[in-house]
């Protein structure tokens, strides 16, 4: 496959750009190879500026459900923009969107709008904290909830990938109130609460891991965390920027039939535009300014143009139900076939990953025992195959509604050729 231009394109890029791009996991510097310049995408396919075309599964790392460039959404988006682009004022179109959350997510009875997952992880938290005069919070090693200060700890993603768990620049003082819990792992959590309980604000999970690889919760963790939390006065956060909308129109909160007392939102809530959205029981969403004692504010929190995109991407889903099982099955499908190859593999509906590891992986130490080595052979053979993958193994895979049969099929036989 030449990827010439891509290459040239990142040696300039390097010049102007940290690392070449805006976001470390783009580098691919896990799969030890330049990475890809997109052109354009439409559908289940991206395009690369060397005239490469691919199946995607990276799909924006989420957003995408519907595929690239929906007509539906893009013909909203279009019409928008005609109107103007931000007006730092509220609109009709913020209450519509609010509305379809609100009616989608049955923890959600208020929520607010901001522009990224790692603001609206950084908002709930600190809406938590406020609502229970509280500093601690319990995470979970490798879930990652975007980049602010208090949640690089352990974290997922890419700081799995280029192991750097813990970031640089984060103040020891302000990183001892994250205390770090084993996902799928009980006993780590009740220590917490018998040590530190009384200063605990709250519990925050990926309820389906997806940043570490996707691993699933165990069967009753999810509840015994909503148990322990209610014990003791501590909130319980659901981080569903990757799963909301995704396991179901309702999120995971829906789909494991758990409660939680705030959720945060992102990716798909903003159908490919920069907006999330955190909210929760009425009562805690009080705490937040001009309501409330807890600050948040943002010039384009609520921007009419990402709106659009949302509200456009979730009335299609609304109206699509069928969209899931769709996906989901085609997640069988690929899950099958690595499972034939004798990979491990984790999947959540269509989200999915595989594991160049012998044995179950279950948490954080058992992700990291895959063989890096390995994913890096099988990401260059699937690029060679036309599939592009995440470049990390601590990524998810995407299925999206215009993955069509043939874009499975094709998939399969790859994976059946490693
Ligand atoms: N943190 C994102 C994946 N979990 C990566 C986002 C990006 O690089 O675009």
């Amino acid at each position: 496959m030449n990827t010439e231009k891509s290459s040239a394109c990142f040696r300039e890029a390097e010049q102007y750009i940290p690392g070449g791009v805006n976001s470390p996991v783009r580098a691919f510097r896990a799969v030890e190879r330049d990475p890809l310049f997109i052109e354009r995408a439409s559908g289940s396919k991206i395009y690369d500026i060397d005239g490469n075309e691919l199946i995607d599964y990276v799909c924006s790392w989420g957003p995408c459900i519907l595929g690239h460039a929906p007509e539906a959404v893009v013909n909203a988006v279009k019409a928008v923009c005609e109107r103007g682009l931000s007006f730092g004022a509220p609109t009709e179109l913020e209450t519509q969107l609010a509305r379809l959350i609100v009616e989608a997510v049955p923890a959600i009875e208020q929520v607010r709008l901001v522009s990224s997952g790692t603001e609206a992880v950084m908002s709930a938290i600190r809406a938590a904290r406020g609502y229970t005069g509280r500093n601690k919070i319990i995470k979970f090693a490798g879930n990652y909830h975007g980049h602010s200060d208090g949640l690089l700890v352990k974290a997922g993603s890419g700081l799995m990938t280029e192991s750097v768990p813990d970031s640089a620049g984060v103040p020891e003082g302000y990183a001892s109130y994250t205390l770090t819990a084993e996902y799928n792992g009980g006993e780590s959590v009740e220590r917490l609460f018998e040590a530190e309980g009384e200063d605990i604000a709250a519990v925050v999970i990926e309820p389906v891991a997806a940043n570490m690889g996707v691993v699933p919760p165990k069967e009753g963790f999810l509840e015994f965390l909503r148990d322990i939390t209610r014990k003791n006065g501590a909130l319980l956060i659901f981080d569903e920027v990757i799963t909301g909308f995704r396991l179901c129109y309702g999120g995971a909160g829906e789909y494991f039939k758990i409660r939680p007392d705030l959720v945060t939102l992102g990716k798909i809530v903003g159908g490919g535009m920069p907006l999330a959205a955190y909210g929760g029981a009425a009562e805690i969403m009080q705490v937040l300014a001009p309501a409330g004692p807890v600050y948040q504010a943002g010039t384009l929190s609520g921007n009419p143009v990402a709106v659009t995109a949302g509200i456009a991407t979730l009335t299609e889903l609304k109206a699509h139900p069928e969209i899931y099982e769709r996906i989901d099955g085609n997640g069988e499908k690929l899950a099958e076939a690595f499972r034939q190859k004798g990979l491990w593999v984790n999947r959540a509906g269509s989200l999915l990953s595989a594991f160049f590891t012998d044995g179950p992986v279950t948490d954080y130490t058992s992700a990291l025992r895959s063989d890096k080595k390995k994913f890096a052979a099988y990401f260059s053979r699937m690029l060679e195959e036309g599939i592009y993958v995440a470049p990390s193994q601590f990524e998810a895979m995407f299925i999206s509604a215009a993955h069509s049969d043939e874009d499975i099929q094709r998939t399969v036989e790859a994976i059946r050729r490693l």
